[in-house]
Order: structure tokens, then C-alpha cells, then sequence
């Protein structure tokens, strides 16, 4: 005959199997095996039984009392592996999801004066140019004496300079113009030398609607023999024509750099027919071509810097240079 505990046992094991939450299972779990379960009270009703037939049943209930603690752990199992199943699916990651048509994807683009800088390469590589690149971070050599300006020179206040605090003073610096890396170029190849190098300067000027204290510049330096300023000029005009079309002007006006002899400035033309100054350009002087070890009396060379923000506020009309850097996306964008 079955005992009272086992007919328990087998109605708990029917309700474990058809559990519908861990919750459940508990509460079965604490009918059947907890401190007054039907098996607690089973085993204290051993205690009446004949010593000899105590041990029988000792195992019938302990053999009940482990089939119901497998059912417990076996609902349990269930359960908890379909919860996480459910919650995995709550919580499901569709990565292969696509927005509706109706959202507009933008794509980012090139910041305009990246832009300008990406197109003047093009320009001068069409040319015959290839494009060189030096340091920001420079040293007076560099950025001063070996374009010959010496530290008495007055030329040296116009750069107003950002100098680095390291080594002696007014040593390192911050490139004022990537005129330096003319030197460097020409201090490592022979002549004949067709060279662009744009890049980042910096000055100590206060940002208004023509100057930023972070700019950038692209140096053109032509070394070979025979060169003359008609040289210069006819590939200024070229240079313009092929990076503004036909309508944009440009001339030169005489100026003074001390590492070129004669030296211009070159301005060019906006639609209201004014002018606007772009940058540098002349003859290298011989001092700096002696600097770098080629012979003056065999070599000649003209060199040009001009501000690349300053081309693309021109090429894009814009009325405001500082608007480079302020970054609103909204204006970026139109570019
Ligand atoms: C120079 O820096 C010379 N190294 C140019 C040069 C090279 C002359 C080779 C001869 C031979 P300048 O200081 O004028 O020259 O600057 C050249 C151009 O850089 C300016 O015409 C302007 O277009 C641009 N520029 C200068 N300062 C700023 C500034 N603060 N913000 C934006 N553009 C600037």
C-alpha cells in the first residue's frame, strides 16, 4: 500500500512538470521538503515504527524524498533556461536592422579648407610639383636664420611668433610659415627641385575676419637653372586659373621677404573687384641657396607661401574666416 508521503510526492512531481514560474516551484518545494512539509512530518512519524521495520522504511522515504528534490531541481532547470530564453529575446539586438527610407543619411565630407589644400595638391602635381612636408614644431634655424633672418633682423618681430619653452629661449617655436621647409628640402636633394608643401602655421595674431592664430600655408619652391621671375608669374597665373576658372585675377606687387630678392606679394581678384592678399613670392635669395649647400652662381630658384583658408574664403565667398573653426555642422555642410 502506498504511504500518505508517497501519493504527496507524486501529485508534487505532476504539479513540478507543469510549473509555469521559479515562484511555483518554491511553493512546492517548501510543501514537500521544508520544516513542516509532508516528508519533516513523515519522518518524525518513523520514529513510531518497530525498530525493525524503521530501516525499510527509512528508505522508502528517503528514495520519495530524492525523487521529489529531482523534480524540484528538474522544474527549476526548465524554468530558469526559459527565462533567459524569454529574456534573451526581449532583449534582442537586431544588428542587421535597416532605417526606414523616410531618414536621410548624410554622409560626412572633407572640412573645406581640406578641401582646398586636397585640390591645390592636385593642381601643383599636375604641374610637375610633388608635395614635401617638414615639422610644426621648428627650430630658429628652420623658421628663421637659414631663410636668412638673422636674430637681429627686424623681419623676425613680423612673424609674431609663438616660441616653445624648451632648449634656450626664442629657440623653438612654432612654425610662423612653412617657409622652412624649403630649407629642408633643399639641404636634402640636388636641384633640380619642383616642390609644394602645405601645412599648419601659427602666430600669435588675434582671430578676425582675415586671420586666424592657426592657419595653414602652402610653400612652392622651384630650384633649376635659368629660372627668372617671368618663371614666377606665369606659374602664379597658372596656378589661379586652374584653381578658381577663368574669372579670378591675379597680381603681383612689389615686397620684402629677407629669403627672396626682388620679392612680391600676390594678391587676387574678388567679384566686387577688389583685391585680396593671398601670400609671398620672389627669387630665393642666394644666401639661402648657399645655406643649403647649392651653388648660387649655378642654380636659381623661385618660391611663393600663400594662405590656403584664406583661398578657400575666396573660393566659397565667405565673409568671415573665423568660421573655419567655429564647426557648426549646419555651415560645414553647405561645402
Ligand atoms: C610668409 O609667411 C612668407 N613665408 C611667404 C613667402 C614664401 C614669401 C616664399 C616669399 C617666398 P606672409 O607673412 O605675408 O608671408 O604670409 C603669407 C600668407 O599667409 C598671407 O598672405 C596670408 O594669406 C596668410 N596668412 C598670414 N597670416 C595669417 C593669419 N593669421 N590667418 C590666416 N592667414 C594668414
Amino acid at each position: 500500500m502506498m504511504e500518505g508521503y508517497e501519493q504527496a510526492a507524486a501529485d508534487a512531481a505532476e504539479r513540478l512538470a507543469s510549473a509555469a514560474d521559479l515562484d511555483a516551484v518554491a511553493d512546492v518545494e517548501r510543501e514537500m521538503l521544508g520544516r513542516r512539509s509532508t516528508f519533516t512530518e513523515a519522518k518524525r512519524r518513523l520514529g513510531d515504527l518497530d525498530p525493525g521495520e524503521r530501516a525499510a522504511a527509512g528508505r522508502r522515504l528517503n528514495a520519495a524524498r530524492e525523487r521529489v528534490e529531482a523534480s524540484v531541481a528538474a522544474a527549476r532547470a526548465r524554468l530558469s533556461a526559459s527565462g533567459r530564453a524569454d529574456r534573451y529575446a526581449a532583449e534582442r539586438l537586431d544588428l542587421t536592422e535597416r532605417l526606414p527610407r523616410t531618414t536621410v543619411l548624410r554622409r560626412g565630407h572633407f572640412h573645406p579648407v581640406t578641401q582646398a589644400r586636397d585640390r591645390l595638391e592636385d593642381v601643383f602635381v599636375g604641374m610637375g610639383y610633388t608635395v614635401a612636408e617638414g615639422p610644426e614644431v621648428e627650430s630658429a634655424w628652420y623658421n628663421f636664420e637659414a631663410l636668412n633672418i638673422p636674430d637681429w633682423h627686424p623681419a623676425r618681430g613680423s612673424f609674431d611668433t609663438i616660441f616653445v619653452n624648451l632648449g634656450e629661449s626664442e629657440e623653438v617655436m612654432l612654425r610662423s610659415h612653412t617657409s622652412p621647409v624649403q630649407i629642408r628640402v633643399m639641404e636634402n636633394r640636388k636641384p633640380p627641385i619642383y616642390i609644394v608643401a602645405p601645412g599648419r602655421t601659427f602666430r600669435a595674431d588675434t582671430a578676425d575676419a582675415t586671420h586666424l592664430p592657426a592657419f595653414n600655408q602652402i610653400e612652392g619652391l622651384a630650384v633649376d637653372r635659368n629660372i627668372t621671375m617671368g618663371d614666377l608669374a606665369g606659374t602664379i597665373d597658372e596656378f589661379v586659373r586652374a584653381f578658381f576658372g577663368g574669372e579670378v585675377k591675379s597680381r603681383l606687387r612689389p615686397s620684402y621677404f629677407p629669403f627672396t630678392e626682388p620679392s612680391a606679394e600676390f594678391d587676387i581678384s574678388r567679384p566686387d573687384g577688389s583685391w585680396l592678399e593671398l601670400g609671398g613670392c620672389g627669387m630665393v635669395h642666394p644666401n639661402v641657396l648657399s645655406n643649403c649647400g647649392i651653388d648660387p652662381e649655378e642654380w636659381q630658384g623661385f618660391a611663393f607661401g600663400f594662405g590656403i583658408d584664406r583661398l578657400a574664403v575666396m573660393r566659397h565667398e565667405i565673409d568671415d574666416i573665423r568660421e573655419f573653426v567655429n564647426n557648426d555642422v549646419r555651415f560645414l555642410s553647405q561645402f
